[in-house]
């Protein structure tokens, strides 16, 4: 992994007073009206299969199969004998994407004048799953994040970098944690088919490496954004709206059974899930509520566009509006500070909960990210 490289051009925090070097996160600052955010648009998608392989297609698209009966899922049935874990120390960074962006370059290429015909008409490239980290910062305040940004041909690629403490974490986890993970896949595998007509096959093998992704684009103030997040499953109903609005997201959470904790679950959890989900325009969550033996007790459909007026209730509670408007100021900031048009320059903005965003500028170093077969292929 890469060394701790030098700090080559930004004065350390708290002896900077030029503001515009640094972007704070305090809430009061985000309050102001909600930012323009057009309807995403599902460009494409694509697929990974059991060995990680990427398809230009949805061949790992899922069908969601409503439980008939009030459910009885065992979600640790399965995790010694029938689990396949992706590798989660291979990073894959944008790769995924930029295939993608290879395959499809046609439909992205800019009309106007000003761009060469082969720079994409985008601003910013990133995974859904990494602005859900923008949208959640000025309400996080256990887990920091890096996020390395290029600019090349004009779009600013965006790919985290695990922090230190991550890997801390991710090396310390419990047995118990370990399989706690495993539950959110083994729900998928109790409500999802492969096909239209099909059922679930919870007898069947787990492997994580699969996944179905959908690539959308969309506006934020004024970024354009194409982004990539996967996705669970959609509505088998063949009347369903059009993509992304016939997709479902499904999750698992502990049964709620105290005020406190109904009280948390709307602070903490509701907000990840609203972010995750409002990005890609993904209508609904499915949630499934387990006891602590890993048993599905009760089910509950969540439509995103509610849950903002759920959570009015508690004191003191998350905004959207902070959300989305911090993610636009910060990337009004990214474009602002990552001014050289080059694949082997990184911009790395780290953050901490309570600090502000700071950044460093490296070259040529291991936090480059673009592939060479990216970067000439782009070129060519
Ligand atoms: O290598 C990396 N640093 C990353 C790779 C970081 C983030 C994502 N990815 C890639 C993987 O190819 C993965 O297929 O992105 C895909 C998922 O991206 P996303 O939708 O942007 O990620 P996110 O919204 O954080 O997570 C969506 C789902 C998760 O579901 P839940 O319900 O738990 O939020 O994707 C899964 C997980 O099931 N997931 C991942 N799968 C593979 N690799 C990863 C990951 N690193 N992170 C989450
Ligand atoms: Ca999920």
């Amino acid at each position: 992994r890469p060394n701790r490289p030098q700090n080559q051009s930004v004065p350390s925090r708290g002896q900077n007073p030029d503001s515009s070097l640094s972007l704070s996160t305090r809430r009061e600052l985000y309050e102001r009206d909600f930012p323009v955010y057009k309807q995403p648009v599902e460009v494409g998608c694509f697929s990974l299969d059991s060995e990680r392989r990427f398809f230009n297609d949805g061949r790992q698209m899922r069908y969601y199969v409503e439980p008939d009966r009030s459910p009885n899922f065992d979600l640790r049935d399965g995790y010694k004998d029938r689990f396949i874990k992706r590798d989660d120390s291979v990073k894959e960074k944008l790769d995924h994407m930029l295939r993608w962006i290879l395959a499809n370059r046609s439909k992205l290429s800019a009309r106007g004048t000003t761009a060469s015909s082969c720079d994409l008409d985008i601003d910013f490239v990133t995974w859904r799953g990494h602005l859900t980290k923008l949208l959640t910062a000025p309400y996080e305040t256990r887990e920091g994040w890096q996020l390395a940004v290029t600019r090349f041909r004009g779009t600013l690629y965006i790919s985290e970098v695990e922090t230190e403490a991550a890997r801390r974490d991710q090396e310390n986890r419990t047995e118990r944690h370990e399989e706690m993970m495993y539950w959110g896949y083994k729900f998928e595998q109790y409500t999802c088919a492969d096909t239209v007509h099909g059922q679930p096959d919870p007898g069947g093998v787990l492997n994580t490496n699969e996944a179905f992704c959908t690539v959308v684009q969309t506006r934020l103030a004024d970024h354009r954004l194409l982004f990539s997040g996967e996705v669970d499953c959609r509505d088998k109903d063949p009347n369903a709206p059009a993509a992304p609005a016939c997709y479902i997201e499904l999750k698992t959470s502990a049964e709620i059974c105290t005020p406190k904790q109904r009280s948390n679950f709307h602070r903490f959890k509701l907000l990840k899930w609203w972010a995750q989900s409002f990005l890609p325009g993904v209508p609904r969550v499915v949630a499934g509520f387990r006891d602590e033996e890993g048993v599905v007790v009760a089910m509950e459909t969540f439509p995103i566009s509610k849950i903002s007026h759920l959570i009015k209730n508690e004191h003191n509670c998350w905004k959207p509006t902070v959300c989305m408007n911090f993610c636009s100021d910060f990337l009004s900031f990214v474009k602002h500070i990552a001014t050289e048009d080059n694949p082997s320059v990184v911009y790395l903005l780290s953050w901490e909960p309570r600090r502000d965003v700071t950044f460093s500028v490296h070259r040529d170093s291991p936090y480059c990210f673009l592939p060479h077969w990216f970067v000439e292929e782009m070129t060519s």
